[in-house]
C-alpha cells in the first residue's frame, strides 16, 4: 500500500521557500494545525494569536473583517507574535481578479497585505497570468472549497491543479481533495464536535484529512476561537491532527 510521504521527503520535493518554512516548523513543532483567526476586533486577534501561537505553524487572517484593522496597531503586534512564537501569517484573501487589479488590492488598500503576509490564498479562476503578481510571498490555490454546492468540481480541481504545479508563485493548493505531492495541501472545514454549520460549511475530521487526502495542513476556525479555552481546544486539534499525520505515514 502507498504510504504518503512525510514531512521530512516533502522538504525534498517542495523547493519554494514558504513550503520550506512550513515544512520545517510542522517537524520542530509536531503540528500541521493552522487557526482561522475569524474574529472581528485586534484585541481578540491577539489574544487568539497569543493563546494559540505555541500549538501553530501558521495563523490564518481574513483581515477585512477587522473593524479596527491599523497597520502599526494590528500588524506589529501580530508580526511579534508570529516571531515569538515561530509561525507564519496566511492571509486568506481569496484573490479572484484580474492580474492588474490582483496586484492592486495585494499592494495597496487599508490592508497593504504584500507589507505583512509570508502567504496568500488566491483563486485561480482568471488563469495563470494572473498569479504572477503574488512573486514577493507564496501562494496557496484554492483548488476545491468546503462549501455545500461549491462550483470545484472534478474537471474544474484538475484544471486548477495544472495551473498551481506549473506556477513559480504557487507553492500549495486549498482543497477537499488530494493533490499532488509536489504541493502542499491545505484542508479547512475541520471540526471534531460538528458535521456542518447551518450555513453550508461541511466538515471533516483531522483523521478523514490525513488518511483520505493525505493533507498536510489543517485549518480549523470556530472549533477553536470559540471554544471556551481556546488554547486548549488548540492543543486538543493538534495533538489530534498530529496523531493523524503520524497514523497514515
Ligand atoms: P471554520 O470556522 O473552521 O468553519 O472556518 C473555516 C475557515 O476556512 C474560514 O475562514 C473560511 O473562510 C476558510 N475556508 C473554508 O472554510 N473552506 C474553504 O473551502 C476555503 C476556506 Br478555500
Amino acid at each position: 500500500e502507498e504510504k504518503r510521504l512525510s514531512y521530512e521527503a516533502k522538504l525534498d520535493i517542495c523547493d519554494h521557500s514558504v513550503a520550506q518554512k512550513l515544512l520545517q516548523i510542522a517537524i520542530e513543532k509536531k503540528s500541521n494545525l493552522i487557526v482561522s483567526a475569524d474574529v472581528t476586533t485586534t484585541q481578540e486577534l491577539l489574544e487568539l494569536a497569543e493563546k494559540v501561537g505555541p500549538h501553530i505553524v501558521a495563523l490564518k487572517t481574513h483581515v477585512d473583517i477587522l473593524m479596527d484593522f491599523d497597520a502599526d496597531e494590528t500588524i506589529l503586534p501580530l508580526k511579534d507574535l508570529a516571531t515569538k512564537y515561530n509561525f507564519l501569517l496566511m492571509e486568506d484573501r481569496k484573490f479572484a481578479d484580474i492580474g492588474n487589479t490582483q496586484e492592486l488590492q495585494f499592494t495597496y488598500g487599508t490592508y497593504r497585505i504584500s507589507n505583512w503576509a509570508d502567504f496568500v490564498t488566491a483563486q485561480v479562476i482568471a488563469g495563470y497570468e494572473s498569479l504572477d503578481c503574488f512573486r514577493n510571498v507564496g501562494v496557496a490555490a484554492i483548488i476545491g472549497m468546503s462549501s455545500n454546492g461549491t462550483l470545484t468540481d472534478a474537471n474544474y480541481r484538475e484544471e486548477a491543479t495544472k495551473i498551481a504545479l506549473s506556477h513559480p508563485n504557487v507553492f500549495g493548493g486549498v482543497s477537499q481533495n488530494k493533490i499532488p505531492n509536489e504541493l502542499l495541501l491545505f484542508t479547512p472545514g475541520i471540526n471534531l464536535a460538528d458535521a456542518g454549520d447551518g450555513k453550508g460549511q461541511q466538515y471533516n475530521t483531522p483523521h478523514h484529512a490525513f488518511t483520505q487526502l493525505e493533507t498536510d495542513f489543517i485549518i480549523v476556525g470556530r472549533g477553536i476561537y470559540k471554544a471556551d479555552d481556546a488554547e486548549q481546544s488548540a492543543l486538543t486539534y493538534k495533538i489530534a491532527g498530529w496523531k493523524a499525520y503520524e497514523g497514515s505515514l
